[in-house]
């Protein structure tokens, strides 16, 4: 069932009662959470910000700050309920903006830094954002003017807000006021926040996570990775991914009493001093990023003795390489395999070695349903793979405002199908083995070929596209568009195609890697482009 006021299906009644009384939802909000960490030991270091000239914020600072920017933004006529589409790179503001809409019970949408017009004014549009959050430029991108553009597109949004210099717009400095009066938030059940879908389709679904289901996945996170209150987690990974949010990341470690250091980039040069400097105890990582910080372990002379775990997921992580992190690191590795929908797997610490570098874990809660189903939907045979379906206390039952998506994405008894092809051991640890879904997994990063194919298609030269997924050694994947070219068109380069699908404001990431160009695409037996047949050929593309 739909509940009024929430815009996506929630969990039955009897599940509900089920997840409370077996203590999974304890009834916090992320805003009370903060309160009262505040009032036990106001006086800890909660985050620090190390760029430039390091700032840090204790649990009373952060508390405070949180409730006068709270105060402002309601003074302005951001309520709750009102969503907000929140832009910001791995900074001080960012955690006290977030902070602020929890305490108002607005929903932050969470955006990421690449995110460019495309979509951004989609989630502004869709979301029917009030406001929007932005930092002034952000590696060497002006996003007030992007700002400006997306907001004369979209009626809803009323404010701009700027961390920093803010040109035409508002300057978030300007927002905090007496936070005397500031309205009752929300309600432990009720939405906390949209976060974002990998996606498969045309565009990206939003996911609706409340306090209750959302927190339990980082306490029961905390639990399973040792943090507490002398945990020193870096958030390397943007701030806004769910992965660095909640596996156990910086929610984990506020919510532990811990410290969370913000790392304004993820290479090695910005990251290992950071890890000296701060004595930082944990983070988490994509595979590429855990590769190439292996590497760089052994020429560091950085003092890395303080890193305890690291947490590695987003993709698969190849035991090769898995195998190699924690004597490079001197430090203990686990894996993740999570989703942004909900489901979280991670590797025990007490897991024997080999469990820890050939599976992607087991779910954080004994509530967790897991079935393994092949493509009839029949349950396999134990240890056989197959489709990954799941339902549990923190996985959502339906997309926000998408009730087409949601019936094919859910099953009618609201087990949520992942697209990931796993088995699962002996133990009970998955590995994951696949994908079914039309996704690109680029180092961690998501791509719905849909969406770039949209792009490439507005090209008055292109007939028809088809963006796949080639293997690559860094990465993982890298993008291929296959193009057809208009009868009679002139010549396209793959650099001038590129360009023109970042003119159109797409995220970086998105942009193809290659384009390669040709008469026709693949097709399967009743005449559909076979994607199959085109991967397969892109297996053994080379380099254009
Ligand atoms: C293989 N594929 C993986 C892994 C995710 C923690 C960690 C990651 C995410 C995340 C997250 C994988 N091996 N270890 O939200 O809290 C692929 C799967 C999955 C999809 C989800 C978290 N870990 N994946 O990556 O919403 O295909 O969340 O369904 O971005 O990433 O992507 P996302």
């Amino acid at each position: 069932a739909t509940t009024p006021g929430l815009d996506a299906p929630t969990w039955p009644a009897e599940f509900a009662e089920r997840y409370r009384a077996a203590g999974y939802w304890r009834g916090e909000t992320f805003g009370g959470m903060l309160r009262e960490r505040a009032a036990a030991h106001p006086d800890r270091t909660a985050l620090i910000d190390p760029a430039p000239g390091r700032r840090t914020w204790t649990y009373r600072e952060l508390d405070e700050r949180a409730d006068r920017l709270a105060a402002g933004f309601a003074a302005r006529g951001i309520a709750k309920g009102d969503r907000v589409v929140v832009q910001l790179p791995n900074t001080g503001a960012f955690i006290e903006v977030v902070f602020a809409l929890f305490r108002i019970g607005a929903l932050p949408v969470f955006a990421l830094p690449a995110h460019r017009e495309t979509e951004i004014g989609y989630f502004c549009s869709f979301a029917e954002a009030t406001a929007y959050v932005i930092p002034d430029t952000h590696g060497g991108f002006d996003h007030r003017a992007l700002a400006t553009k997306v907001k004369a597109a979209t009626p809803s949004l009323r404010h701009v807000f700027v961390a920093g210099d803010p040109g035409e717009h508002t300057a978030l400095s300007d927002v905090p006021c007496d936070p005397a009066g500031t309205p009752d938030g929300p309600e432990p059940h009720e939405l906390a926040f949209l976060q974002l879908s990998g996606g498969t389709t045309g565009v990206p679904k939003l996911i609706p996570r409340t306090h209750d289901d959302y927190l339990y996945s980082v306490w029961g996170s905390n639990e399973i990775c040792g943090v507490d209150a002398g945990t020193r987690f870096l958030v390397v990974l943007p701030a806004a991914h769910n992965f660095p949010m909640s596996s156990p990341g910086w929610l984990g470690v506020l919510y532990a009493g811990g410290t969370a250091v913000l790392c304004p980039g993820p290479d090695p040069a910005t990251a290992f001093p950071l890890i000296e400097r701060e004595r930082i105890t944990m983070t988490g990582l994509v595979p590429p990023l855990a590769l190439v910080w292996t590497e760089a372990a052994a020429e560091t002379r950085c003092d890395l003795s303080s890193l305890d775990v690291v947490l590695v997921g987003g993709a698969k992580y190849s035991q090769e390489a898995a195998r190699r992190l924690a004597p490079a690191l001197d430090c203990r590795l686990q894996q993740v395999f999570g989703m942004a929908e909900g489901l979280v797997n991670y590797t025990r610490l007490d897991d024997d070695p080999e469990t820890v570098v050939t599976t992607q874990g087991r779910p954080i809660s004994p509530d967790d349903e897991i079935r393994i189903v092949d493509d009839a939907g029949h349950e396999v045979e134990e240890g056989g793979f197959g489709h990954l379906l799941t339902r549990g206390p923190y996985t959502i039952r339906g997309y926000w405002r998408a009730p087409e998506h949601n019936a094919t994405a859910f099953t009618e008894d609201g087990f949520y199908r992942t697209g990931d092809i796993v088995r699962r051991t002996a133990t009970g640890h998955l590995v994951v083995e696949g994908r079914a879904k039309d996704q690109i997994n680029r180092g961690g990063e998501k791509i719905a070929p849909e969406e770039v194919e949209n792009i490439i298609l507005a090209h008055p030269a292109v007939h028809d596209v088809c963006v796949v997924a080639v293997p690559d050694a860094y990465l993982g994947e890298r993008t291929l568009a296959y193009v057809i070219l208009r009868t009679g068109a002139e010549p396209l380069k793959s650099v001038a195609l590129k360009r023109f699908v970042r003119a159109r404001g797409i995220a970086a990431y998105k942009v193809p890697d290659l384009v390669e160009f040709v008469d026709a695409f693949p097709q399967t037996g009743i005449g559909k482009v076979s994607k199959k047949g085109l991967r397969s050929a892109a297996a053994t593309t080379e380099q254009h």
